[in-house]
């Protein structure tokens, strides 16, 4: 199979309680190779671009300012199947439903403070990967 990449991130709440290294070695551990990474401080603007999917949705105010209110560590992450892969290694969007050893059940608190991100499909991927990496960066 080809290698494909995702984009995942480290969100605010784990960057907060010092679980990056953790993080990075259990996706290292999941054969992903870290192509790129980066640590940032969201802008509100930038965070709201980022999720404009979930703009109609209840909980995307307190989203923006949960993203926007440390630095989070974006990564761009390779392996085969690496979309669906490294959802399995972060666990369900809700910890509590998220399976034992995955990184939500480990690191979560709640369905919206849930430390990591994932692309939900390729083409996804390809547009998260370009909000925070440019094409020289990438090469
Ligand atoms: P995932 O991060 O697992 O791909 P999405 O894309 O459905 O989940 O949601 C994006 C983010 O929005 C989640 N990581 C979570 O922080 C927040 N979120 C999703 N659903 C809810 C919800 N029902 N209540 C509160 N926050 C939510």
């Amino acid at each position: 199979m080809a290698l494909e990449r995702t984009l995942g991130i480290v969100k605010p709440d784990a960057v907060a309680k010092g679980h990056i290294g953790e993080i990075l070695t259990t996706i290292e551990e999941n054969d992903f190779r870290i192509v790129q990474l980066k640590m940032l401080r969201l802008s509100i603007q930038g965070t709201e671009a980022f999720y404009a999917v979930h703009k109609a949705r209840p909980f995307f105010p307190d989203l923006v300012a949960f993203m926007t209110e440390g630095p989070v560590v974006a990564a761009v992450l390779e392996r085969e199947s690496a979309v669906a892969k490294w959802r399995e290694v972060m666990g369900a969007t809700n910890p509590a439903d998220a399976r034992e050893g995955t990184i939500r059940k480990r690191f979560a608190s709640s369905i919206e403070r849930n430390c990591v991100h994932g692309s939900d499909a390729a083409e996804t991927a390809a547009q998260e990967i370009s909000f925070f990496f440019s094409t020289a960066e990438l090469l």
